[in-house]
């Protein structure tokens, strides 16, 4: 008879037929699961038995602390990954930065009780000035609280920097596709996450992680998941209330105006409209609120 005791485990990654396992001996397994399981994520904690000796059968899933979910193409929502911390949002010049995915990134982070960071790859690839224009644009986020870490993959400046942060936390990398989550990982940890090459033509990426994976740091106690890289970041099924609550700089201001059930939009006695007057709330981050709400009604 096999040894078919129950054993805890966790979730390297959920391929379309598999998912891979790794135990409390660091040993990777091949699982299948149990139907009544339901959708498995990467970072979920799991409970499996053997049945060969490196493949088994997943029977539950653990309760997940957190969760980072995104909507998919037909706006379906779907979870990313589970029983993370920190949501590291890398951004680039190459692709070019885009304050309005840092924002959705940053809703979603805060609507999911997640500390976000702000990692500016590929310093290498930006001249003085370029570098001087982007610590300009990212200055903003400093100053509302975010952290923000100067990377090059490329040239090893940065890590750490990185590392300190990522250290004793369980941690996702998000962005664009192209901005290069996989080769900062690699970097990190000396693994050989695919890296693709940004497509010629576009200026892109070329979405080369197609699942995440989990990778662990190697001496500090902490993880990583390396996460497929989006062209947007939709946030279908949060209320405009979530959203507001999301620019952490509107918190002071919510729930002050005159009208309790206030737009925010050219009502007498709206204290948000008059922060972003008195330039106590960036016109930068209120317009991208605006559009975000504007969008909500687009895809209702
Ligand atoms: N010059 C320079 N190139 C970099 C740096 N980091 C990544 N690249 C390059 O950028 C391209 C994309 O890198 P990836 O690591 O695949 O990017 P990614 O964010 O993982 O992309 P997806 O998996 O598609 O989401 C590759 O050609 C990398 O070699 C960097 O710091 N400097
Ligand atoms: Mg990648
Ligand atoms: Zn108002």
């Amino acid at each position: 008879m096999n040894d078919i005791k129950a054993q805890q485990g966790i979730v390297i990654a959920a391929y379309r037929r598999y998912t891979l396992v790794k135990d409390n001996t660091d040993q990777f397994i091949q699982c299948q699961q149990r139907k009544s399981v339901g959708q498995l994520v990467c970072g979920d904690n799991v409970i499996w038995q053997a049945e060969s000796e490196n493949s088994g059968v997943i029977t539950a899933i653990e309760e997940r602390r957190s969760i980072l979910q995104r909507p998919d193409i037909n706006n379906k929502l779907r979870i990313i990954a589970s029983n993370i911390d920190q949501v590291f949002i890398v951004v680039a010049n190459k692709p070019a930065l885009n304050e309005g995915l840092i924002d959705r990134y940053l809703v979603a982070a805060e609507n999911s009780h997640l500390t976000p960071i702000i990692v500016l790859n590929k310093t290498d690839l930006c001249s003085q000035q370029e570098i001087t224009e982007l610590k300009k644009r990212l200055k903003l986020y400093q100053d509302i609280g975010y952290t923000v870490i100067y990377t090059s993959a490329k040239q090893e400046h940065g890590l750490d920097s990185l590392k300190n942060h990522l250290k004793n936390n369980n941690n996702i990398f998000v962005g664009q596709s192209g901005v290069g989550k996989s080769s900062l990982i690699n970097s990190l940890l000396k693994s050989d996450a695919r890296v693709g090459e940004i497509s010629q033509a576009t200026g892109k990426g070329k979405h080369t992680t197609t699942t995440a994976y989990l990778y662990f740091l190697d001496n500090d106690k902490g993880q990583i998941i390396d996460s497929p890289g989006v062209r947007e970041f939709g946030l279908v099924k949060l209320s405009e209330p979530e959203i507001a609550n999301g620019f952490i700089e509107f918190k002071p201001y919510l729930g002050y105006c005159k009208f309790r059930n206030c737009a925010h939009k050219n009502e007498p006695g709206c204290v948000l409209l008059n922060a972003v007057d008195e330039n106590k709330i960036s016109k930068k981050r209120w317009d991208s609120y605006q559009r975000i709400i504007a969008s909500l009604t687009e895809t209702r």
